[in-house]
């Protein structure tokens, strides 16, 4: 065997007994060793491949594959600028601490800074961003032993780091693969043996021996104690049970949407600041990462108010830098439960209830089929355990303020960056991994940013996905925000608005999607129904969606007695 294809099937061997079920490749010449080897993997029945032509898809697609499974997901480049396209990916699961695993072919150190084709620097490419980074070194004619034990041993400390089975602290690792030509195999996909044999029993080189639990923590509750759940894994909502009845405002990714305590609406009651004055916590629990809303960091920012925050990795979330202390494991315990009985987080409650109807009662007096009012629907209508991958932009924040929050879906989204990019990518990725009917809400825009994610080529596994888009033409949140105000109206329009006059419809279709225009409540549920992949795209407009989200303050302000 010659040394690269040697190392391109240890490698890939490695992979799988380190737990890699999926794996994603964009195409190219310098990484045809390990392409050929995953390839051969899933002709083995041992790992399921995704292939797509553009990388920055690919990696998103990992991305979410390995979101929604909690499983290391290696995504596999050619050289050059195509191990550059997984840089925003890589970054995002930097930040929500997903297991993506870069694996980045590159040409032999002899020709890197020569001006040989295809060549950059790589090693370190994504900087801070990773757990990890190996240059992998040239794999070479002899020492077959001792590179088996090298290979190997990097693979499986790529996936401890990865999957942070030892350090709790889940994100990206990158493996840059120095490759020399002979690139092709010059042998079958007979199983290995020899010197390149792995652990008995197709055990990784390296395991994990099960972590002692972490010590638990008690939390020191107030008589108003908040709980705000940010996004974060379901693992950052645990130990929150039902008999502390506090209120939770949980954003829809946090694990918490829907589960014991959680009010709907929260962000219309922490917005109002005559409500709050009367209802103000004293102690705010902060679980995950809280990224949607301001009314929250002014929360957190407030003086009066003790913050503390729980998070089972080590980087917790602290924006706006008031937490006064950090605990792995939420372990509350109410000092004297019949102060949690009483009529403060009753309050939050009924405020919720009566927030509810009014916004519920101005989304259904609108004649037209609304962004905020698709979100709510969307929501409403899903199966149970469905899945549901939220853009980033109004769709999350629709959802956030407006849905009844469930908490029988999944619900993922790309908060860690926040980035619009990927998205359908990642909708697919997480898809693939879940068991069950997915969904996913995304602006027009974040939709065309990503439409390479709608290309699965021939053979490509594709999940029963259905995209759900807003179209109003551009980027609409900006009208909601400050640059959609009166006084900045001339430039609004060129800079913010982005109208790109493309039917979404005919743009899905080209791409090989099933797609539907819909305009009333009704088509909406019916096309939920049609089950995937189908795209579903709904015409909104910019500024109606600014006068309707004023609307509904309005009227959730008028619901809390303001
Ligand atoms: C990669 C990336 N580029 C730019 C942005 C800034 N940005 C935030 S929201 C937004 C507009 C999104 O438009 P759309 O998806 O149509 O949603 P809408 O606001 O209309 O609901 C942009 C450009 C971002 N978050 N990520
Ligand atoms: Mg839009």
């Amino acid at each position: 065997m010659n040394p690269s294809t040697a190392f391109a099937r240890v490698l890939v061997d490695e992979l799988l007994r380190g737990g890699v079920t999926d794996a994603v490749l964009a195409p190219g010449s310098r990484s045809a060793p390990v392409a050929l080897a995953l390839a051969a993997a899933e002709r083995a029945g041992r790992l399921r491949l995704h292939v797509r032509i553009d990388e920055r898809t690919a990696s998103f697609l990992a991305l979410g594959l390995a979101k929604a499974s909690g499983r290391s997901v290696p995504v596999l480049t050619t050289s050059g600028t195509a191990a550059a396209h997984l840089h925003a990916a890589v970054l995002e699961a930097d930040a929500s601490g997903v297991p993506l695993l870069a694996l980045t072919a590159d040409r032999p150190p002899e020709l890197r800074s020569t001006g040989a084709n295809q060549t950059i620097e790589q090693a370190q490419l994504y900087g801070g961003a990773v757990r990890w980074a190996a240059d992998v070194g040239v794999p070479e004619e002899g020492r077959e032993a001792a590179q088996n034990r090298y290979w190997r041993s990097v693979v499986a400390k790529a996936l401890i780091t990865a999957t942070g089975a030892l350090s709790a602290d889940p994100g990206p690792v990158h493996l840059n693969l120095a490759l020399r030509d002979p690139l092709m195999p010059d042998v079958d996909d007979r199983a290995l043996g020899g010197p390149w044999v792995g652990r008995p029993d197709g055990a990784p080189w390296t395991a994990v021996d099960e972590a002692s639990a972490p010590a638990a923590n008690t939390h020191r509750l107030a008589v108003r104690t908040l709980v705000i759940a940010g996004d974060g894994p379901p693992s950052a909502a645990q130990g929150l049970t039902p008999r502390l009845e506090l209120p939770v405002v949980a954003e829809p990714s946090s694990g918490s949407w829907g589960g014991p305590g959680s009010v709907r609406g929260g962000v219309f009651l922490l917005g109002d600041a005559d409500w709050l004055a009367g209802h103000r916590p004293d102690h705010v629990l902060v679980l995950g990462r809280p990224t949607l809303s301001r009314p929250v960091n002014a929360l957190l920012a407030d003086p009066a108010v003790r913050v503390e925050t729980v998070s089972a990795v080590p980087r917790w979330a602290d924006a706006v830098r008031s937490s006064s202390r950090v605990a792995r494991v939420f372990t509350g315990q109410t000092p004297e439960r019949h102060w949690l009985t009483g009529s403060w987080p009753g309050a939050w409650h009924d405020a919720a209830l009566r927030v509810g109807v009014a916004v519920d009662a101005v989304l259904d007096g609108s004649p037209e089929l609304t962004a905020a009012r698709v979100a709510r629907d969307v929501v409403a209508a899903l199966p149970s355990g469905a899945l549901l991958v939220l853009g980033s932009s109004t769709a999350v924040r629709d959802v956030d303020r407006l849905a009844v929050p469930r908490a029988d879906l999944t619900v993922l989204a790309n908060r860690g960056v926040a980035g619009i990019d990927g998205t359908i990518s990642t909708a697919i990725g997480a898809a693939t991994a879940h068991d069950g009917p997915a969904f996913a809400l995304m602006g027009d825009l974040t939709f065309l940013h990503d439409l390479t994610g709608l290309l699965t080529g021939e053979g490509e596994p594709v999940p029963d996905l259905t995209v759900v888009v807003p179209d109003n033409d551009g980027g609409g949140i900006f009208a909601q925000l400050e640059p959609g105000e009166d006084r900045y109206a001339e430039g609004y329009r060129r800079v913010f608005g982005t109208p790109h006059g493309r039917d979404l419809v005919a743009v899905a279709e080209a791409l090989g999607w099933a797609a539907t225009r819909v305009s009333t409540a009704d088509e909406l549920t019916t096309a939920l129904g049609l089950g995937g992949p189908h795209v579903v795209v709904v015409r909104t407009d910019q500024r109606a969606e600014a006068t309707l989200a004023r609307d509904l303050r309005a009227a959730a302000a008028a619901a809390l007695g303001g």
